[in-house]
This record gives C-alpha cells, structure tokens and sequence, in this order.
C-alpha cells in the first residue's frame, strides 16, 4: 500500500538558514497531507539546502559540510490540525523507504501515533540508513514490541525525521514510503 510516492503535491525551497514548514496536498499522499519541515541548517561555504518533491521523489541536497534535519508529517495538516489517517497497519509486515540514491549515512526516526483508552500514545523506532539506493523495512513487529499501547490497528499520523548521522553533506532521493 502506497503511502507516499512524492509524485504529487510538489514543493521546493530553497535555504541557507532559517526554516521551511509547508504543508502539500495531492492524490498520490495517503490522507491527502504530506506536511514538510527543514530547519536546524548549518551551512559553511553557503551553498544552499535544497529540496523538491513532485517529480521523480522527494530530492534533498546539501553542500559541503552542510547539516540539515528534515521531517514529514501524514496524518495532520498545516502541522497543528489533525486529519487522522485512521490506517490499519495490522495487515503489513513492514513500513519500507526506497531510496533511488543515498550518499552518506542517514539517521532515521519514525514516531507512529495511535489512540488508546487512556489517550494517545506515541511509539517510536530509529536506524541508520546507510545504502547507496534500495530500500530499508521498518519491521511493524519490532514495534509491536514496545508494549500495549503500541497498537498498529489505527494509526492518527506517521512522522518522519532524517538527518545526518556523520557530518553533513547529505544528497538523497526518497522514490516512495509504503506499507508492505
Ligand atoms: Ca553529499
């Protein structure tokens, strides 16, 4: 099941400081939000911090010793306003990220949230990713391990955080996010 596969709702900025928050909807985006954030931008020879969604992936490059942290949110819109995906990952085995290139080691984290009877819960799961292209599984029973409350039969919102796990410099294509 397609989650995302960066094709519609485009976006672009472009930065050498400072923030860029957007919220892009589209056909191709589960929920119809991909809500996008780049910020903590660290760029010494001031060579900007890019990213483009909409045509081939969701593109994001850095230059020389350039830092970055990157986030997309599915289930809210314009960051604050829930618009719960209600998404039964109970039938999947994996959460997969295709990459149709990756240059350096990338930190990863994905916060899923659900509702319980004692209120929301978040759970959360973290890796390097460190291929040159393919695809990573963020295996839903690794998760299920984290207690009870992890309950995968109805997810609110998906949220993702890429940034750089040596020093900076990071180029990468995200091809699509998916359940599998
Ligand atoms: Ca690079």
């Amino acid at each position: 099941m397609m989650i995302d596969d960066f094709t519609t709702g485009p976006h672009r900025a472009e930065l050498l400081s400072g923030e860029d928050r957007d919220t892009q909807s589209g056909t191709g985006i589960l929920g119809g939000f991909r809500n996008t954030w780049i910020g903590f931008i660290s760029s010494p020879f001031g060579t900007p911090v890019r990213i483009d969604i909409g045509s081939t992936g969701l593109i994001l490059a850095t230059g020389p010793g350039a830092s970055h942290r990157l986030e997309l949110v599915y289930g809210k819109k314009d960051w604050t306003e829930a618009a719960p995906l209600n998404l039964n990952l109970a039938p999947f085995r994996a959460l997969r990220l295709r990459f149709s290139s990756n240059d350096l080691p990338l930190a990863f984290n994905i916060y899923l949230s659900t509702e319980t009877s004692s209120g929301p819960a978040t759970f959360n799961w973290a890796t390097h990713i460190t291929i040159p292209f393919g695809h990573i599984d963020i295996p839903l029973t690794d998760l299920r391990r984290l207690g009870a409350e992890a309950d995968l039969s109805n997810i609110d919102y998906i949220w993702l955080i890429f940034f750089p796990a040596l020093f900076g410099s990071n180029d990468y294509v995200i091809k699509s996010f998916e359940a599998v």
